[in-house]
């Protein structure tokens, strides 16, 4: 028996067309790269920090993020005022359509105060964040000790 010599190019065009939807569809936001400060001495407080890449049309924004290790998770952003690094809570982060917008150390980020349990270098713990549109972006963030700590 032979294969029928068309049957292979309609296969190939099945999957690609599914293959483009896949990617579609899982790409609208995405969420990488996330991390978390070991806190400092006995502090029971941290930052998380994560990438979050918006590949849609719209401009989107985080107004809400939530962890497994804190019920009490705040969005900031730190600037400097006459000097001093200040940082405050912020009620969103813009995301621009077909942008990204990079939560890091001295700019925006998140904030787990009264955490439930010690973390160091290694650890995992679960950062979501929310989106204005609804959208729940979850991510394992990987506690790491800052290179200048070290
Ligand atoms: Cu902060």
């Amino acid at each position: 028996m032979t294969p029928k010599p068309f049957a292979l190019p309609a296969l190939c065009a099945a999957m690609m067309l599914a293959g483009v939807a896949t990617h579609a569809q899982t790409a609208a936001v995405t969420i990488r790269d996330a991390w978390v400060r070991e806190p400092m001495g006995n502090r029971n407080m941290t930052g998380a920090f994560v990438v979050v890449e918006n590949n849609t049309d719209k401009p989107l924004a985080i107004v809400a993020a939530s962890s497994d290790i804190s019920d009490k998770v705040e969005l900031h952003e730190m600037k400097n005022e006459g000097g001093m690094m200040q940082m405050s809570p912020v009620s969103k982060i813009s995301v621009p359509a077909h942008g990204k917008v990079e939560l890091k150390p001295g700019s925006f980020h998140v904030m787990l105060f009264d955490m439930k349990k010690k973390v160091a270098d290694g650890d995992k713990i679960k950062l979501t964040l929310t989106l204005d549109d609804g959208t729940k972006l979850t991510s394992d963030a990987a506690v790491r000790k800052p290179a200048s700590q070290r």
